[in-house]
């Protein structure tokens, strides 16, 4: 078994380390950001309203001395609805399983009670994994306020490694690299070599088609917006485009209208940003056809969710 997996994963280095690595933090953060930079492609999509993530997605940083896999995950909640419950359950199971956790609190906002309660709820969830403290968004906040942002996330943590970085200018990536590693166990890769995500084509389409929908909404909208993918065939008339043909589901009518926007003029903005994602993600010329649908208070019925693969 060890020579079948050294023979498939190539040779490593004695001293290799390998294994997996979490963040948690208050919604908006800056977690899946920053495991966008880490793994250095997009595989999370983010957004400037809280609770964006919604289910745990992988993805792999390759260093000649470690692999980390990066759990992106929603976060711990206090629930409201019947989803939040579920994304709860799976995100604790997640941490539990991991190496090191990053607890991230963000330069630019004080370290406060929903920090404390994050960081009791993951000690309780996880006893045996190992914590650090992570200052995410350096790049929006003054020296001063990173230095007192470092001291409180110390307090917060007692006695662990913290680490300032910026997901948008790359500050101490490198570091924060290497802090990670330093908590993971030696062993053989997990991934082969190139390997970026685990998530498959259809999801990250859904999911980059959600984060269009989501740009320039308010207050609960967010959180009623579900996107899935029917289907992706070759287009009829032209072999080099690709269809995709994609539901937006909202949980009242009156959604549904915002969503269109003025003469559809809000679809179109979603239509047009889809297809510039799209056509990075996929390599390949896209057409993107879109249709809203009213699943009602689809966050709190279990046959919907089930429906919508929570
Ligand atoms: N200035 C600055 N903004 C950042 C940085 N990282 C993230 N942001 C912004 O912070 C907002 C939230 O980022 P996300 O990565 O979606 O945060 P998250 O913690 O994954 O949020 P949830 O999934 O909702 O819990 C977005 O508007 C990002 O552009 C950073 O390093 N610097
Ligand atoms: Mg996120």
């Amino acid at each position: 078994m060890d020579s079948l997996q050294g023979s498939s994963l190539g040779d490593q280095p004695d001293g290799f380390r390998s294994g997996f690595v979490s963040f948690v933090g208050r919604p908006n953060t800056g977690k899946s950001t920053l495991t966008n930079a880490l793994v250095g492609e997009k595989i999370a999509i983010t957004a400037d309203q809280p609770e964006t993530t919604r289910h745990p997605i992988r993805g792999l940083v390759h260093r000649d001395d470690a692999q980390i896999v990066v759990v992106d995950t929603p976060g711990l909640h206090r629930p409201r609805t019947l989803l939040g419950e579920r994304l709860n359950e799976i995100v604790k199971d997640t941490y539990a399983d991991v190496d090191v956790i990053g607890v991230c609190v963000p330069a630019n906002e004080k370290v406060g009670p929903g920090d404390r309660w994050i960081v009791d709820n993951v000690r309780h969830i996880a006893p045996n994994v190992s914590l650090m403290g992570i200052v995410t968004k350096t790049d929006a906040a003054t020296k001063d306020e990173v230095g007192a942002q470092l001291m409180a996330l110390h307090d917060l943590l007692g006695g662990v490694d913290v680490v300032p970085c910026s997901a948008k200018d790359g500050f101490q990536l490198t570091t924060l690299i290497d802090v990670l590693t330093s908590h993971l166990p030696e062993g053989p890769k997990f991934y082969p070599d190139g390997h970026v995500t685990d998530e498959d084509r259809d999801t990250r389409i859904a999911e980059l088609i959600r984060e269009a929908a989501l740009s320039g909404l308010r207050d609960e909208l967010p959180h009623s917006v579900a996107v899935d993918v029917d289907e992706i065939l070759p287009n009829h008339d032209r072999p080099d485009v690709l269809d995709i043909h994609a539901v937006i589901y909202v949980e009242r009518p009156g959604q549904k209208k915002i969503l269109l926007g003025k003469n559809n003029r809000r679809m179109g903005r979603i239509i047009s940003q889809s297809r510039r994602s799209l056509i990075e993600l996929m390599g390949h010329n896209v057409f993107v056809d879109l249709r809203i649908k009213v699943l009602d208070n689809w966050q709190s019925d279990p046959k919907s969710l089930g429906r919508l693969g929570f």
